[in-house]
């Protein structure tokens, strides 16, 4: 017996012990401790070893495993292959369409309860701010395209609702080329390099765009949006987003009201010229982004306000033209806007890929309280977006990456599949079933679609309502300013001189006659078209009864203040220090920035003797890429300066695009020796003055001299 009983105990005693040593050596993340932690994390720690993404550490990570110091490489170096290996797969496909974008975080605030009008939870409470993410884009561009391609912008918006999230997925103008989804593929493919020769790249300035479009009267109106200053915005933070699409909001009673969503910019609207934008592309490809970023790091964040063009079934019946037609819009003059919350993009990425690339916006994502209409191209969108980020994101389990999922709970059994990530417990993963788990639907709580009456034959055709492909592109053209139409014509006449078939030139002015009959005879002529075309046969005549919409300009809706603009000061050794403090304060009292160019970056030495460092050296902060400029050399300093070529374009260009120029008593031979002809334009203002700064930055509000 105690024979027995020793070798138990004696195996036992082993047994504890080995536990003990066993578990002390496990790091404390391990799953020894019961808890199964996320270990793959970044810590930042700069003081941890490096590891490989197993976690093992990493003894050598400048060479790779070799058999001698000249030896081959050994196929053992598994550290070299799992690196080589991860980075080789670093990519994605970029997006077929919008693949050149940029993101921030931030937050929706809304202002009053909408619960009259919709039950969706984010409208219910006065002064309840929302999670959102933004992600501006191009369209046509690939995702290293410039940012001031000539081009529609995204607008999408991710809104992390309590009831799950609300994606508008709009664009910076309120129409769209086309009336029906099953045209999207072809549109695309015209815009985008032609096929054989892969060029031109984030340009619709060819002929197959043209050619498409010539083809396809009910893209005019669109065609006015795309060659206005619209699609050259000088900054992300100076446009407007619009749902395009209507929507319908739906109460708690199930009453519809039909919907437009309009993003309005706190910081009013601006555009670059179309000269600014072929040399900002060249100067900073990154504009746009680096704008974005710069303003966000700085505390500049900017907002813009949700408005809701409201309207219901009577209206839908008597307006002009059919509502589910996305190639035109709602005048906010007939309709007017009700502003009811703001976004605010206070947050920068973290990561640009993790975040900026792998947000998937999808038009389906909506919450009770919003649904769709019948747009033929909304309907369309719905069935695309989920396609395109499984052939993106590359399984469906993308809404469990960080910036897609939503920050509500989840309870569902949809469940396994390439790279889960989340672990869901227990045993039940099927529903209906008597385990109790992930909680059951709610007829009180659920989304309800609007159960809207339909009946129809089963037909590939439009409502005749559609019909009207020019009334409002006339109505857009009319409402701009002079120098707005001015740009409208330069920009077709610049597109169409780049496309070699001078039939299809002469088809898009045959549509222009169908708008404005001075605008088509501009671009016949800015074309030097032998012949002026005839109207192209319109399926409806144009309507000219419509009153030009004030709220379509830019230049009638411009900011108030010249603040988040920023001014470009150019500065020598013997700079006067007093004039050039007595402006900086001048700008950023109107809470503007300033950026100092300089002979050399590492800056000049004052009037005072004391080093001023610069932020870009000459040529490297060319006058386009500010809203203003300022040229401030001292006696010495200008006549080393005033034969360099990148001085002279600096203050050309800035003449040239109307800018406000501030100048010092001896910037007097850097201007005659840009323009001879411009010392006595307006838009020069004189620093002679102690008040003169003061002066200039009031000028600088309304962005440019038009007038000479
Ligand atoms: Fe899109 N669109 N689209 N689109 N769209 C995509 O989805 C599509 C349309 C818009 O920053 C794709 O995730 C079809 C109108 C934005 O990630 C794709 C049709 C409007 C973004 C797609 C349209 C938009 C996209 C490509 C015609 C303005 C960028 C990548 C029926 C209201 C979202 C992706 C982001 C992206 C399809 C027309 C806006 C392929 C089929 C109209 C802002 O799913």
């Amino acid at each position: 017996m105690s024979f027995a009983i020793r070798p138990f105990f004696a195996i036992a005693l082993l047994f504890t012990l080995q536990t003990v040593i066993y578990s002390q050596t496990q790091p404390p993340n391990s799953k020894v401790d019961g808890k199964d932690k996320q270990t793959q994390e970044q810590t930042g720690d700069k003081n941890a070893v490096m590891t490989t993404q197993q976690g093992i550490p990493v003894g050598n990570q400048q060479n790779s495993l070799k058999l001698g110091a000249r030896g081959p490489t050994l196929l053992e170096d598994f550290q070299l292959r799992e690196k080589i290996f991860h980075f080789d797969h670093e990519r994605i496909p970029e997006r077929v369409v919008h693949a050149r974008g940029y993101g921030a975080h931030g937050y929706y605030e809304n202002y009053e309860s909408l619960a009259d009008i919709t039950k969706a939870d984010i409208f219910q409470r006065a002064g309840e701010k929302t999670p959102a993410f933004v992600r501006f884009s191009t369209v046509a561009g690939s995702a290293g395209s410039p940012d001031l391609a000539r081009d529609v912008r995204g607008f999408a918006v991710k809104l992390y609702t309590q009831q799950g999230n609300w994606d508008i997925v709009g664009n910076n103008v309120p129409v769209f080329f086309i009336q029906d989804a099953i045209k999207f593929p072809d549109l695309i493919h015209a815009a985008k390099p032609e096929p054989d020769s892969g060029f031109p790249q984030a340009q619709t300035a060819h002929d197959n765009f043209w050619d498409f479009i010539s083809l396809t009267p009910e893209s005019m109106h669109m065609v006015m949006w795309i060659m206005s200053d619209r699609t050259i915005p000088r900054s992300l933070r100076f446009m407007e987003g619009f749902g395009v699409h209507t929507f319908r909001l739906v109460n708690s009673d199930g009453k519809s009201t039909f919907v437009k969503f309009h993003w309005k910019p706190k910081q009013g609207l601006q555009s670059v010229t179309w000269n600014e934008a072929v040399k900002i592309n060249g100067a900073d490809p990154d504009y746009h982004r680096r704008d974005l970023w710069a303003s966000i790091k700085a505390g500049d964040h900017p907002e813009w306000e949700l408005g809701l063009q409201l309207f219901d079934d009577k209206f839908a019946e008597e307006f002009g033209f059919d509502i589910l037609d996305a190639t035109k819009l709602i005048p906010e003059e007939l309709v007017p806007i009700r502003i009811v919350g703001r976004l605010v993009l206070d947050r920068t990425v973290d990561n640009f890929f993790a975040e900026t690339e792998q947000v998937a916006f999808c038009t389906q994502n909506i919450v009770p309280g919003i649904d769709f209409t019948n747009d033929p191209l909304l309907q369309g969108r719905n069935f695309s977006y989920l396609d395109t980020q499984l052939k993106r994101l590359g399984g469906p389990n993308f809404t469990n990456i960080p910036i897609n999922a939503p920050q509500c709970p989840i309870h569902n059994f949809q469940r396994d599949g390439h790279m889960t990530v989340t672990k869901p417990k227990g045993r039940v993963n099927y529903e209906p079933n008597s385990w109790g788990g992930e909680g059951s639907e709610s007829t009180a709580k659920g989304f309800q679609s609007y159960p809207a009456q339909e009946e129809g034959t089963k037909q590939r055709t439009r409502s005749e309502k559609f019909a009207d492909h020019y009334s409002q592109a006339r109505q857009f053209y009319i409402s701009q300013t002079p120098i707005e139409q001015e740009h409208i014509s330069s920009a077709l006449v610049f597109e169409l001189s780049k496309v070699q078939r001078v039939d299809i030139r002469a088809s898009i002015v045959s549509h222009l006659m169908n708008i404005d009959s001075t605008l088509a005879k501009t671009v016949a002529s800015g074309l030097r078209l032998l012949e002026m075309p005839s109207p192209s046969k319109a399926l409806r005549t144009t309507r000219t009864d419509i009153e030009p919409s004030p709220a379509l300009s830019i230049a009638k809706n411009g900011p108030k203040n010249f603040s988040g603009r920023t001014v470009g000061i150019l500065i020598t050794d013997g700079v006067d220090v007093q004039k050039l403090n007595q402006l900086i304060d001048a700008i950023k009292e109107e809470k503007a920035s300033v950026k100092l160019i300089a002979p050399q970056v590492g800056g000049v030495n004052g009037n005072d003797g004391k080093l001023i460092t610069a932020d870009e050296k000459i040529g490297g902060g060319p006058s386009v890429l500010y809203d203003a400029v300022a040229l401030l050399p001292s006696k010495e300093g200008a006549p080393l300066i005033v034969s360099d070529a990148a001085v002279r374009d600096f203050v050309a260009d800035a003449l040239a695009h109307r800018k406000f120029i501030a100048y010092g008593e001896f910037a007097k031979e850097l201007l005659e020796k840009a323009n001879p002809n411009s010392t006595n334009r307006s838009q020069l203002i004189s620093l002679d003055q102690s008040d003169s700064s003061k002066i200039f930055i009031t000028k600088c509000r309304s962005l440019r001299s038009w007038a000479y």
